[in-house]
């Protein structure tokens, strides 16, 4: 079939709206027609050329949510007209990750998915000139029509709005699941935030729900402060605003260090002042921001000799199959929000706009509508 795309032609260089060629699901494949998509940093931060998995041309996205038209020999789980949000953290349940029940990190097409590959090691779109057009994070969710495996596939309810849901896929749940899954904060913590953007945000929504006392956001951009204490923010630091050690700064404020911090910018820097703003003897920090190649973490080993515990999270822990679903409800309940975090929606047309506003620190999420 054919349909429209924003691709990836170079690294660099805005994207291009298209007409592409889609071949249909091959054995255990699905095709969605995908509803809505969110425009996340790391999508920014692969098309800038940064990410070492880079690959071009390709068709970005990974914030989708959508509809199967049609499944593949085998497919079992799922029927044509079920509402679905990609996964680009699978959940195969068979591999030796999923079975260990220590980690979300399914390794099932791990290999393949990283080279903008389907799992049988060949991409199902093309230019018109017939120009092979790689996937992305196994999602591809800026075309209309995507092909997935069916293990990245969460099956949700078919109330929920495509255009709110979409941000499940990647922002809200990193985010939430950042808290609950990764750190497993507990009712009366302290913690720092680091970056009050689309993942941060949803950070300090997690940090709500599991009943944190203080919730100190830390971000470079004073525009942000408003949606933070809307979210449970209950103090704002601007490095630019600390004169002395924004570290002694930190530990000041939270009485000794947070009980947990996490960064969201991807700054190896912001990574190392998180770690040494945990409190001595127990703090954790998490780092979910993602780093451009060659980036590399520091600190004195004493700051972990001393309790400080340094972690990592993708996909905020969760395993999508099984917990997506959830979080859609958690949004239909009431239990979080996600639409005051959608401060644009765009055309397909528009896209690139999307990434203007992020570069210029004017939207939290821009969703491309189809
Ligand atoms: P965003 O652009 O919406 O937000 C980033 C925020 O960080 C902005 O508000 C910006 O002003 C702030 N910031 C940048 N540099 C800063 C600094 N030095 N000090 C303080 N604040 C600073 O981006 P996002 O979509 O929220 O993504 C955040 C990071 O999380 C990115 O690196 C992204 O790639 C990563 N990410 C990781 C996962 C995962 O599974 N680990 C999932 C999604 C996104
Ligand atoms: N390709 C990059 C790493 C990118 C990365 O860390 N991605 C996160 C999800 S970010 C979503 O917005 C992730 O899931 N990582 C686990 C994995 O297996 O990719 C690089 O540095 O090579
Ligand atoms: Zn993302």
């Amino acid at each position: 079939m054919r349909t429209r795309a924003a691709v990836a032609v170079e690294a660099g260089k805005p994207l291009e709206v298209m007409e592409v060629n889609l071949e249909g699901p091959k054995a255990g494949e699905v095709l969605v027609e995908i509803k809505a998509t969110g425009i996340c940093h790391t999508d920014e931060f692969t098309l800038s050329g940064a990410d070492p998995e880079g690959l071009f041309p390709a068709i970005l996205g990974h914030e989708g949510a959508g509809v199967v038209l049609e499944v593949g020999p085998g497919v079992t789980s799922l029927k044509p007209g079920d509402h679905v949000i990609p996964l680009y953290t699978p959940e195969c349940r068979q591999c030796e990750y999923c079975l260990s029940g220590k980690t979300n990190l399914c390794q099932a097409i791990r290999t393949t998915q990283g080279k903008g590959l389907m799992p049988d090691g060949t991409t199902r779109f093309s230019m018109l000139d017939g120009t092979p057009i790689l996937h992305y994070m196994g999602c591809s969710t800026f075309s209309n029509h995507t092909v997935l495996p069916e293990i990245a596939l969460a099956k949700v309810r078919p109330d929920a709005p495509f255009d709110k849901i979409c941000y499940i896929g990647c922002g809200v749940t990193t985010g939430i699941g950042a808290v609950i899954n990764t750190a497993k904060v507990e009712i009366g913590s302290r913690a720092i935030v680091f970056g009050l953007g689309g993942i941060g945000l949803n950070v300090i929504q997690g940090l709500r729900l599991a009943g944190a006392d203080q919730i100190v956001g830390v971000d470079l951009n004073p525009a942000k402060v408003e949606m933070a204490k809307r979210f449970g923010m209950t103090d704002f630091v601007n490095p630019r605003d600390v004169s002395g050690d924004m570290v002694a700064h930190l530990v000041e404020l939270t009485k000794g260090g947070a009980d947990y911090t996490f960064d969201a910018t991807g700054n190896v820097q912001v990574m190392r002042t998180a770690l040494e703003a945990a409190h001595k003897g127990w703090g954790e920090s998490i780092i979910i921001g993602v780093a451009p190649a060659g980036a590399e973490i520091s600190t004195r080993p004493f700051q972990l000799v001393t309790g400080r515990v340094w972690k990592g999270t993708a996909f905020g822990g969760a395993k999508g199959r099984t917990d997506v679903p959830k979080i859609v409800d958690w949004y239909m309940d009431g239990k979080i929000e996600i639409d005051p975090m959608i401060t644009h929606t765009l055309s397909l047309d528009e896209i690139n706009k999307g990434f203007d506003l992020m570069h210029n620190g004017e939207s939290i999420r821009a969703v491309v509508v189809y």
